[in-house]
């Protein structure tokens, strides 16, 4: 085996120990041993360990804090880039998802919102602010706008499920595509709030623009992701 092979291969093998490690009962935030530990326990160079740790780092599996040692990340959820809903992407992935619904109510489109939906600034809409929650944990703060005449008593509803349930089971629309743009922010203090963390923390913003069965637009939304707990996976193929 060349050199780099090998020390691909100890590194993966180091690697894979630490993951077990975290995987049978280390908590969030648990510090982990040292490098040199590691070295010593698995009979490795401390820059094998390096590498591993390297990697795991960048999958955000652990993070570092300068002159204290490496410790266990919060798991991520990484959203993969198809059609899917909230509630559909916590049950896919093991979590219980809820919400809290912040605030509703009907205003103007405006000119920015009206050429999202394809409306005249002047028109209806419906405005939903939610909390979404991952196992009790808030993840992501969005704000939805449907065109209010599409959707009416939507309002009245309990809005703590799945919307896109309720657009296709109440109101026949089925959402089939959408454009999305993300981004990077940071909170504002009243949104940190909100997502339970500090004033201007790190952010994804996505912003969706949903098409229906028909090709019209229903939904523009404007979401807030905790960096800490979000990232986008997309699959490529050449
Ligand atoms: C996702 C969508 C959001 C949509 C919501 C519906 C992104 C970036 N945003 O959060 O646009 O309104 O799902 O989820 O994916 P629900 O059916 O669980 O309420």
């Amino acid at each position: 085996m060349s050199d780099a092979r090998n020390t691909d291969h100890k590194s993966g093998r180091v690697r894979s120990h630490i993951e077990r490690l975290i995987d049978d009962g280390l908590q969030p935030h648990d510090k982990l041993p040292t490098e040199r530990q590691f070295a010593d326990e698995l009979g490795v160079s401390r820059m094998t360990v390096r590498h591993a740790l390297n990697a795991l780092e960048e999958e955000r599996r652990v993070y570092r804090v300068h002159g204290s040692g490496t410790f266990v990340a919060e798991p991520t959820i990484d959203k993969t880039i198809r059609l899917t809903s909230f509630t559909e992407d916590m049950i896919e992935r093991g979590m219980k998802p809820s919400t809290r619904v912040v605030d509703v109510g009907t205003e103007f489109a405006g000119a920015a919102v009206g050429s999202k939906l394809s409306l005249s600034p002047a028109a209806e809409i419906a405005r939903i602010r939610r909390v979404r929650l991952a196992d009790g944990a808030p993840v992501c703060l969005e704000t939805v706008h449907l065109d209010a005449s599409r959707v009416h008593g939507l309002l009245d509803r309990e809005l703590t499920g799945s919307l896109y349930d309720l657009l296709a089971s109440r109101y026949g629309t089925v959402v089939s595509r959408a454009e999305q743009r993300i981004g990077a922010t940071v909170l504002e203090p009243a949104d940190a709030e909100l997502l339970d963390v500090a004033a201007f923390s790190a952010a994804l913003v996505v912003e969706r623009r949903t098409i229906d069965q028909h090709q019209r637009p229903v939904e523009f939304t404007r979401s807030l992701y905790r960096a800490d707990r979000y990232s986008f996976l997309i699959d490529i193929e050449r």
